[in-house]
């Protein structure tokens, strides 16, 4: 390998000297103007991981929800799968290092990672909409050709389409083609087989109304909406043509401010979604005859999903196991509701799908969602076979059970959370159960929660433990919240550093919005003293 050569075309791609970046919870992200160094860098980088694995690696140009004018890139595993973490060190470390260290930092991942240097390399490389996309993804292009690596662009994609196209390239076809159209095919036949088994009395005409972030998600799904025309009219709105991406809608913004997204058409009790700008999270939601806006998030979903697959194991007669991962920010009142009401076991992970991903493949189907509703269910390659064999050898009941399980296997994105493949099965089950939005929505009532950032001079001081749940440090903060909380009824807070976004992340729920919003209020209070909280001092906002 030409160390020379990768040093003089790395000068194309300068870093600006003292610029630190961090490989946080989804990879590089900040302002694109930041980013050309890290662009080339990751595609130095995905080379060396292909060869090591060798394998395909995907790299995916995008920074998902946060607004236009940021980008970043995250490196795919050969499974679809997030970077390991081992590897996220080395990103950080060969972004951070300067100019003439670089080739330098490599050749010691190169050592420490036994990579070889004959090996073959190949990479896959999505893009999301943002209009500074395209540079940098010819800026990777470019780190993986001056190491001699191999690679197919795809140009728009969705992150969860990359995630496929990865896992499709690494598992020799068994997953699917590794093309739109394989995808389109794969997610369109087993929708389609799915929905068969709806029985006629059912509302037949079924539709659904699509905030689309003014992302990615709007293109991909006109491509493939001719696929499942006749068993769902989606109505696409913030399709790009106009608006900003992600400003004023889109999942993030639907979740946060709890209120829809400008440039929908609402009706009554219609049912809509809202996808983010790179179509990996949706949430659900509607508006009642009062007026009232209903969020179905991503705990609304996992409980939906989860439910029906345990309905469907409990017709075969199987006993597989099944459990749902979520995350500190998922409602109380969805985790009472899984365990107590559903009897499923719930389990709580740091924030961030690989944490989710990693604990879900514990089970024989496991379910996660974040409660922004990022999700998926994932099953055991063992329970795939197993649930194939079935479908073939059972009949009546228990033979359709086993079939429609078959679909949702091959209708969920198993490598990722993906919007698409996610509001497709909740179509379909909505469908096949014969249920309203509003009856779905009733399966519990949310408790009031608040969400709140708090700026810091270091947000590193604040250091977890028990699922992100509780403050090791700074001393007394932990204390501090603990009696907060204590005032108030059905209450729980908790805060932590983000890993996307340089601020310190506040969460409280309760049994009344105006008690979830004072204690959240009081929570950023305590972050802000105790944490060194920089700037204007938290205001109350209620
Ligand atoms: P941070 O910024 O670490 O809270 C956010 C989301 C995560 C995940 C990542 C990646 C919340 C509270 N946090 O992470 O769930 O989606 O972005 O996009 O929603
Ligand atoms: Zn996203």
């Amino acid at each position: 390998m030409d160390l020379e050569a990768v040093s003089k075309r790395s000068a194309f791609h300068a870093k600006p000297q003292g610029l630190i970046l961090q490989y946080g919870t989804a990879g590089f992200r900040t302002n694109a103007q930041h980013l050309d160094h890290i662009m080339f860098r990751m595609g130095l980088l995905a080379v060396l991981r292909s060869k090591q694995t060798r394998s395909t690696i995907g790299v995916m140009v995008t920074a998902s929800h946060n607004p236009e004018e940021d980008n970043g890139v995250k490196l795919i595993d050969p499974l679809g799968e997030m970077l390991a973490p081992s590897w996220e060190e080395h990103a950080t470390c060969l972004a951070s290092a300067e100019e003439q260290d670089m080739p330098g930092v490599l050749g010691a991942i190169m050592e420490k990672e036994a990579v070889d240097p004959q090996q073959a390399a190949f990479v896959v490389i999505g893009r999301d909409t943002r209009p500074s996309s395209e540079k940098l993804s010819q800026s990777v292009i470019d780190g993986v050709t001056v190491l001699g690596g191999q690679f197919h662009d795809y140009g728009l994609l969705t992150t969860p389409q990359l995630h496929y196209m990865v896992y499709c390239r690494n598992s020799g076809g068994r997953y699917g083609k590794a093309t739109i159209e394989g995808y389109c095919q794969k997610l369109s036949k087993a929708f389609v087989d799915l929905t068969k088994q709806v029985s006629c009395s059912g509302d037949e005409n079924r539709s659904v109304k699509v905030d689309c972030a003014n992302g990615i998600g709007a293109l991909k799904l006109k491509e493939m909406a001719h696929y499942f025309s006749q068993g769902l009219s989606v109505q696409l709105f913030n399709d790009g043509t106009e608006g900003r991406l992600n400003h004023l809608c889109g999942a993030d913004f639907v979740k946060s401010h709890q209120k829809p997204p400008q440039g929908m058409e609402m009706k009554s009790d219609e049912r809509c979604c809202s996808f983010d700008g790179d179509a990996d999270r949706i949430v659900y939601y509607y508006s009642d005859a009062d007026g009232h806006f209903h969020l179905l998030d991503g705990d609304k979903i996992a409980t939906l999903i989860s439910s029906f697959l345990k309905e469907l194991l409990l017709e075969i007669g199987e006993s597989l196991s099944i459990g749902v991962v979520q995350t500190a920010y998922a409602n109380g009142s969805s985790t009472r509701y899984l365990e107590e009401v559903m009897k499923v076991p719930v389990y709580c992970t740091k924030t961030g799908v690989k944490h989710l991903h990693h604990k879900a493949q514990e089970f024989d189907i496991g379910v996660y969602f974040e409660a922004n509703g990022h999700g998926t269910a994932v099953f055991s390659e063992a329970v795939e076979v197993k649930i194939k064999r079935l479908a073939q050898e059972l009949e009546d009941e228990k033979g359709k059970a086993a079939k429609m399980l078959v679909s949702i296997i091959d209708l969920f994105n198993q490598a990722t959370g993906d919007a698409i493949s996610d509001m497709l099965v909740i179509e379909a089950i909505l469908a096949l159960k014969g249920l309203t939005v509003q009856q779905w929505d009733a399966l519990y009532v949310d408790l009031p929660n608040r969400q709140l950032k708090v700026k810091v001079a270091d947000r590193r001081v604040i250091s977890t433990t028990d699922a992100e749940r509780q403050a090791l440090t700074p001393p007394g903060l932990q204390e501090a919240i603990n009696d907060l909380v204590k005032k108030y009824k059905l209450a729980r807070a908790f805060v932590r550093p983000s890993g996307t976004e340089d601020i310190v992340r506040v969460y409280a729920e309760a049994d009344s919005q105006e008690s979830a919003d004072r204690l959240a209020y009081e929570v950023s209070l305590v972050v802000f003293q105790l944490a060194g909280g920089i700037g204007e001092k938290p205001q109350p906002s209620f």
